[in-house]
């Protein structure tokens, strides 16, 4: 990696710009439907991508060096210098981090937690003087060998405990940091095969890891929102966090619906075979909409590829999403996304936050401009137009029974069902994304 001194302030130019490092579309001024971008987007850097991450795959190692030439305590405190760095030249907010992507681990959990306690000294006087805020924290825990069989779902009760420990350190972490949320991604929490598994005993001990979690955070004042973030596959064969809908359902079995949201992550969604609107839109209408992991995969590939976002059309779709349910409150765009295994510069770093700042920006322009020109909010509503008066008023506010509407049915001749008239509405989509 390249010394951050070297990396320039990255200012809004416009579209006609050329210059690589610089916004097209992201004026964080700029005020769209009522506020600034930067108050819609409260965009945040991942940091196990942005400082880790370095371009290994199954089949070749390292592409990129982000140890900065040192190694344990100091290497960190190198990563958080660079991490800050580059969030002011981005003018990036907010960042997410996993307990083990700031600190080193120690051989124990009680070693681990000092570490913890070290760079968190060092990051609050890092977020006080650059005026950057933590959005989520959460612990790791599914990369070492003891989570093989998950951890609030391993089949040991000893690993069920060092996952309680590192939880409540996460937690302490993110509360001394003013961190507004706090992230369960389902890690291992799932199985390979329903032969050595007893599915009931797991989903009653996540959710008491869940319901502890809730307690102690609460109990030392952490006022922000718990999220489960859903993924179908990888890496076990069946995630239990399949989907919003599958989580929806846990939150409420195990009466956690009060604490807990969705972080929706884009590349998750269709791995679970939806869209990203799908899901941000079964999280809005089920009141669990939190935050958002800002990333894309490829149709073509059948893995998590944590692309950067910069399908437009995507963008514009969950900024409409964004929007109808009112905005942002703890959550915000977490860019769960690292540059390519052949992007391997410090430029790179910049250029792919650039891209996915600029194709949010994009999308939010666009999902705005699709809600001040009406003409697809007004299709949805008159298709529903049956349902304002009459027999459809009654069916929708309750007031009907089954013998009244077989009734009323009986009466009726040559039903027609308007027109869904797809075809119309996603010209009009066109014609709003392309001018
Ligand atoms: C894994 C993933 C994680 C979570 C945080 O697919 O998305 O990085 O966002 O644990
Ligand atoms: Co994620």
């Amino acid at each position: 990696m390249e010394k951050y001194e070297n990396i320039k302030k990255v200012n809004y130019e416009g579209v006609k710009s050329k210059n690589p490092f610089s916004f097209k579309y992201y004026d964080a001024d700029r005020v769209i439907a009522g506020k600034t971008m930067k108050q819609h987007l409260k965009f945040a850097m991942s940091y196990w991508h942005t400082l880790n991450a370095s371009g290994s795959d199954m089949f070749g190692g390292n592409t990129m060096d982000k140890t900065f030439g040192e190694s344990g305590m100091k290497m960190f405190k190198k990563k958080a210098d660079f991490a800050f760095e580059l969030m002011q030249k981005l003018g990036i907010e907010y960042y997410c981090f996993h307990d083990v992507d700031i600190a080193p681990e120690g051989k124990t959990l009680e070693e681990s937690v000092k570490y913890l306690e070290e760079i968190t000294d060092y990051l609050k006087e890092k977020q006080d003087k650059y005026g950057i805020k933590l959005l989520w924290g959460t612990a790791n825990m599914f990369g070492d060998k003891k989570f093989m069989s998950g951890a609030g779902t391993s089949c040991n009760a000893d690993v069920f405990a060092v996952a309680a420990g590192k939880v409540k350190a996460a937690i302490d972490a993110t509360i001394k940091l003013g961190g507004t949320g706090y992230v369960f991604w389902g890690g291992r929490e799932g199985y390979d095969t329903l032969l050595n598994t007893d599915m009931g005993l797991e989903l009653d001990n996540l959710a008491k890891l869940l319901t502890m979690a809730r307690d102690y955070g609460r109990k030392k004042g952490f006022k922000g929102d718990f999220y489960i973030e859903p993924k179908p596959k990888e890496p076990t064969k069946h995630q239990y966090d399949f989907d919003v809908a599958t989580c929806s359902n846990f939150l409420r079995k195990y009466n956690l619906t009060q604490d807990f949201k969705m972080n929706i992550e884009a590349n998750h969604a269709t791995l679970a075979g939806h869209t990203f609107n799908h899901e941000l839109r079964t999280a809005r209408i089920n009141g669990i909409f939190g935050s958002i992991d800002a990333n894309q995969g490829d149709l073509l590939l059948g893995w998590d590829t944590d692309q950067f976002p910069t399908n437009v059309y995507e963008t514009t779709m969950c900024m409409y999403e964004v929007l109808k349910a009112g905005g942002f409150t703890n959550g915000g765009l977490n860019f769960d996304a690292k540059a390519r295994r052949q992007s391997n510069t410090t430029e790179d770093i910049l250029l792919s936050y650039i891209a996915g700042m600029d194709a949010f920006a994009l999308g939010l322009i666009k999902a705005a401009a699709i809600i001040e020109d009406g003409r697809i909010d007004e299709f949805v509503k008159n298709r529903y137009a049956s349902f304002d008066s009459g027999i459809g008023k009654k069916i929708t506010s309750g007031k009907t029974t089954l013998e009244e509407l077989s009734e009323y049915a009986m009466k009726l001749e040559n039903i027609d069902v308007e027109s869904g008239r797809q075809e119309y509405l996603e010209q009009i989509l066109n014609t709003i994304l392309f001018g």
